[in-house]
């Protein structure tokens, strides 16, 4: 039998009424499911400090997705690199690793993290973090060259499943893909002011890392890179974050920056495996413009 049209009309605004029901309860719950299950999973959101030359962090986090955010306390330049301590390694062993000259051992997992801001600014990085033994570093080196990990910035994280509700939340949705491999930085596509959510992966054999950086006005890639040799005087940059050093077969790794138009790079400070250069000496940075 076919509804009159204010049936018809009744209906219509019963099922937006309802419509609008369950967008409040999804509000309300956070959530973005709609099925019977309950609401998804998402990323568990962790706090770091850093300072000269300490972090205040977490003991103990759920594991799964995380969302980083490092704030950088100053006054040195500060990064939260996170890296998992495999076959049954401890923070004893990595000390001791750490104490070594050339890179580390296989069973340090480097997993990213936010990369260096400058003090006063705040990075994020998200990563999925297995249950596991895990430390956090700082391997900035400036000023004076002594890595800060030297000088105590370095620390336990120990991740478990207990009141995990993270352990299945998906990856973030990117709109941006960096690949890494061979000193090269590549861009899915070109970048544009905004704020964008970076997928960062390393293909190679050797571990790379992303550090965003953006230039001062009117300095150039070159400027930069002239700075990097000599280190007199203030940086030509504002430091950003990024991601921090992924070991190959790691990763991905997700963050996410707000960009203007102006002058960026992306460099890769990591010591090469074959001749201990910084790759940014093997041409591992990448000039972007943002129109
Ligand atoms: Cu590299």
């Amino acid at each position: 039998m076919k509804a009159s049209f204010k049936q018809q009309f009744r209906y219509k605004i019963a099922a937006s009424v309802a419509s609008v029901a369950i967008g409040m309860a999804l509000l309300a719950s956070g959530a973005c499911s709609s099925d019977a299950a309950g609401p998804m999973p998402v990323a568990n959101v962790i706090t770091i400090h850093g300072a000269d030359f300490s972090y205040d962090a977490p003991a103990t986090i759920p594991a799964g997705m995380t969302t980083v955010n490092f704030v950088n306390d100053g006054p040195a330049l500060h990064q939260a690199q996170i890296v998992r301590l495999d076959s049954g390694k401890t923070m004893a062993d990595l000390k001791a690793a750490l104490n070594l000259p050339g890179n580390l051992p296989g069973w340090v997992v480097q997993l990213g993290g936010p990369n260096a801001v400058d003090p006063g600014l705040t990075g994020n990085a998200t990563l999925d973090l297995p249950v596991g033994n895990y430390a956090l570093l700082c391997v900035v080196n400036v000023p004076g060259g002594i890595p800060h990990f030297m000088k105590g910035m370095v620390q336990p994280l120990t991740v478990t499943a207990a009141g995990s509700t993270s352990q299945t939340a998906a990856a973030p949705v990117s709109d941006e893909t960096v690949t890494m491999d061979d000193y090269v930085f590549k861009l899915s596509a070109p970048l544009t002011a905004g704020t964008h959510t970076f997928k960062v992966v390393n293909l190679d054999v050797q571990p790379h890392e992303l550090e965003l950086i953006r230039l001062a006005p009117g300095k150039t890639a070159a400027d930069m890179l002239a700075w990097l040799q000599a280190q007199n005087g203030p940086p030509p940059r504002q430091a950003l974050g990024g991601v921090a050093i992924i070991s190959p077969a790691a990763g991905p790794a997700y963050f996410t920056a707000s960009l203007t138009s102006g002058n960026y790079m992306l460099l890769c400070f990591v010591f090469d495996t074959g001749d201990g250069k910084p790759h940014f000496a093997h041409g591992m940075v990448l000039p972007i413009t943002i129109p």
